[in-house]
C-alpha cells in the first residue's frame, strides 16, 4: 500500500499549524507614489519565505479571506495531486471566507515557491496577475555552503493591462527556428477568419521583492563576499533579465535543482516561474544596478542598488552585451540520458484572436478544456517518457510539469544531459525535448506558465493507467 502522505480537512484538526497563509486583498507600497491594490499572502509582497526541511512533514492553513475560491500551488514539489493546488489534478478549492487545512511532506530540496493556480482568463485581478507569489526554500539534508550569504530576489509586474501585440525579447534562446514550424504556423494564421492578433497583458509598474528600483533597501555587500542570489521569476506570463554591471553570474542551480556543469553568465534569463541560483562574487566596487535588460520595464522599477561597503554616488547602469540564453551549457558534457521507454509528440498552435479577440492554444489540435477536463496522456507508473515539444508559434512558452522534475535531453537543435527543471522556455518555432519518470501517482497537469497561455487552451492532463 502507498502511504497516504497527503490529506486535507475543512476544519482544525488538534495538530497546530507549521504555516498559516492568509489569502486577502491588501495594499503594496512600490515606491512613495506607487501604492497598489491586490491580493497578497500574509498582507505583504512577495507573500513570506517558507523554509522547509527536504523529507520533513508540514501543515500549513490556508485561509481565504476573499469572495472567490482560491488554490495554493507547490510549484516545483513532488506531492499527492490533492495536496498540489490545481484544480485539474482534483485539489479541492479553499471556498471564499474558509479554511483548508494542508499537509505534505517537502520535496525535493532547492528553491521551490507557491502561488495562486486558478484560472484569470480574461480578468486581470485573478490568478498570477495579483500579489499571490511567494518563495519556498527546501534545506537539503547535506548543503555544501560554497557561499558567504543567500539574497532570496522575485521579479513581478503590477497594473496589468491588454494590448494588442507585445515588447517582449524574443531572440535571445540558442537555436534557429525551424522552416516546417513555421509553415504550420502559416497555414493556421492564413485559415483563420479573424487576422489581428489577440490581446497580450502588458504592465505599468515592474519590482524586485516588492519595490521598485531606488525604493527598496540596498544590497549591501563587501567586497570578495560571494553571494548567492536565489532569483524567481514571479511574473504571470513576462520573460525577465537580469544583469549585474561587471559582474558575472555562476549559474549552480536551475528550478532548485544542482547543474552538473555550474558556469559563468554575463547576466540572466528566467521565463515566468523560473528559478535560477547563482553565485556572484562581489569584485568590482561601486553602487550598480541590478536590473532588466528591457529599459522600459527596468526604469519603471525592474531593478535593485547593489552597493559596496563605503561605496558613494548614485547607482550605475552598464548595458551588458547581448547572447544567446543555452540551457545545455549547464548539462553533462560526456554522457547521455537514459533511453526512454515511450515518446508522446505535442505540436503547439496559435489561433490568433479566436475566443473574443484571445488567441486560442491547442495542443495535437485540441485546447483544453476546463469543463470536461478530459486527460490528454496515460502514463504507466515506473516509466521512463520523452516528451517532444513543436512550437509552431512564435512566442516562447515556459513550458512547466506538475509534481515532477524532468531532464532536458534535446534543446535549441543541441542534445544535452542532466539538466534537472520543472519549467523551461520553447524557443518560438523551435523542438525541445525532455524526459521525466512517472513515479508519482495521480493526476498530472502540463501547461505552459503563461497565464494567458494556459487559460485559453495551453494544458494538458497525465493520468497514471
Ligand atoms: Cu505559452
Amino acid at each position: 500500500m502507498t502511504p497516504c502522505l497527503g490529506w486535507a480537512a475543512n476544519s482544525p484538526a488538534a495538530e497546530k499549524a507549521d504555516y498559516t497563509l492568509r489569502i486577502a486583498t491588501g495594499l503594496v507600497e512600490l515606491a512613495p507614489g506607487h501604492v497598489v491594490s491586490t491580493t497578497l499572502y500574509n498582507d505583504q509582497f512577495p507573500g513570506p519565505l517558507l523554509r522547509f526541511s527536504e523529507g520533513k512533514r508540514v501543515v500549513v492553513d490556508v485561509y481565504n479571506d476573499t469572495y472567490t475560491p482560491e488554490l495554493v500551488h507547490w510549484h516545483g514539489q513532488m506531492i499527492p495531486s490533492d495536496v498540489d493546488g490545481a484544480a485539474e489534478e482534483g485539489s479541492p478549492y479553499v471556498p471564499p471566507h474558509a479554511m483548508r487545512r494542508i499537509a505534505f511532506t517537502p520535496k525535493p530540496s532547492g528553491f521551490r515557491f507557491y502561488h495562486t493556480h486558478v484560472v484569470a482568463g480574461g480578468d486581470l485581478n485573478r490568478g498570477i496577475y495579483t500579489g499571490q507569489v511567494g518563495p519556498v526554500y527546501i534545506e537539503p539534508k547535506d548543503n555544501p555552503g560554497a557561499y558567504d550569504r543567500e539574497v532570496f530576489l522575485v521579479m513581478k509586474e503590477f497594473e496589468p493591462s491588454f494590448s494588442r501585440g507585445g515588447d517582449m525579447a524574443m531572440d535571445f534562446l540558442a537555436g534557429e527556428p525551424i522552416q516546417e514550424l513555421k509553415h504550420i504556423g502559416k497555414a493556421v494564421d492564413d485559415e483563420a477568419k479573424d487576422k489581428t492578433k489577440g490581446f497580450e497583458v502588458g504592465y505599468r509598474l515592474f519590482s524586485i521583492n516588492g519595490k521598485m528600483l531606488g525604493h527598496g533597501d540596498p544590497i549591501r555587500v563587501r567586497q570578495g563576499e560571494r553571494v548567492l542570489f536565489h532569483v524567481l521569476n514571479g511574473s504571470a506570463g513576462e520573460i525577465r533579465s537580469l544583469a549585474l554591471p561587471g559582474h558575472h553570474f555562476r549559474i549552480v542551480a536551475l528550478d532548485g535543482n544542482p547543474v552538473p556543469n555550474p558556469t559563468d553568465v554575463p547576466f540572466l534569463w528566467l521565463g515566468t516561474a523560473e528559478r535560477l541560483s547563482a553565485i556572484v562574487e562581489m569584485n568590482h566596487p561601486g553602487v550598480w544596478v541590478m536590473g532588466d535588460l528591457a529599459d522600459d520595464d527596468r526604469q519603471n522599477g525592474m531593478g535593485i542598488v547593489v552597493e559596496y561597503a563605503g561605496q558613494k554616488g548614485k547607482p550605475r547602469w552598464v548595458k551588458p552585451k547581448p547572447y544567446r540564453w543555452d540551457y545545455s551549457l549547464f548539462g553533462e558534457t560526456n554522457s547521455a540520458p537514459a533511453a526512454p521507454d515511450a515518446t508522446i509528440e505535442m505540436t503547439i498552435v496559435k489561433h490568433n484572436s479566436a475566443l473574443k479577440g484571445f488567441n486560442q492554444w491547442t495542443l495535437n489540435g485540441e485546447a483544453f478544456s476546463m469543463e470536461t477536463m478530459k486527460p490528454a496522456f496515460t502514463v504507466h507508473e515506473g516509466r521512463r517518457y520523452r516528451l517532444k515539444f513543436r512550437n509552431a508559434s512564435d512566442d516562447i512558452h515556459p513550458l512547466h510539469l506538475h509534481r515532477h522534475s524532468f531532464e532536458l535531453t534535446r534543446i535549441g537543435g543541441k542534445p544535452t544531459a542532466g539538466v534537472i527543471k520543472d519549467v523551461v522556455m520553447l524557443g518560438g518555432f523551435q523542438e525541445l525535448e525532455f524526459d521525466f519518470v512517472a513515479d508519482n501517482p495521480g493526476p498530472t497537469l502540463f501547461h505552459c506558465h503563461q497565464q494567458l497561455h494556459m487559460d485559453f487552451g495551453f494544458m494538458a492532463i497525465f493520468h497514471y493507467a
